[in-house]
């Protein structure tokens, strides 16, 4: 009887200790914290490259030297407050061989200074001054356009003398 008891009890107690034997895995699975530091001290040991940025030098489009040899420098608004979209001055008036300087100030918006006939092209942000220089050579009447007003009347004329 003794024997049969104390086998019973033993397998109590292994039934006890089976039972907690997993909750300290689950206690010793917690444990490996250390590890990581390794991994971040080695991460940190590779990130030292810092590559410094070469910094690009932005030139500002054609105002460079183009200004000494404008015979006439004229500033055009291009307005759009109130919706009233138009250049300020929108009729512009040249000689024949006379080399232009424009400065372009947008007002808000995105306008454009276009003349297809004579291959002038500029977009000025909103709030921006961009700078265009050209020579009249050819005499004509020429249609100005900011091509996404053009419809709303922002147009203007180049007379060419
Ligand atoms: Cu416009």
């Amino acid at each position: 009887m003794t024997k049969l008891f104390s086998v019973i009890s033993l397998m109590g107690i292994l039934m006890i200790f089976a039972a907690c034997v997993p909750q300290n895995d689950d206690h010793d699975a917690v444990d490996p914290d250390p590890i990581p530091q390794t991994s971040t001290a080695s991460a940190s040991a590779m990130a030292p490259p810092p590559a410094p940025a070469p910094s690009v030098s932005v030139a500002s489009s054609s105002s460079a030297a183009s200004t000494e040899t404008a015979d006439k420098v004229v500033d055009v608004a291009m307005n759009d407050a109130g919706g009233n979209y138009i250049f300020e001055p929108g009729d512009l008036t040249f000689s024949t061989g006379e080399t232009v300087q424009f400065n372009l100030s947008s007002e808000t918006e995105f306008h454009s200074f276009v003349v297809d006939d004579l291959g002038i092209e500029v977009e000025v942000e909103g709030g921006e001054t961009d700078t265009l220089t050209f020579t009249f050579d050819k005499p004509g009447v020429y249609t100005l356009i900011c091509v996404p007003h053009e419809t709303l009347g922002m147009v203007g004329t180049i007379t060419v003398q």
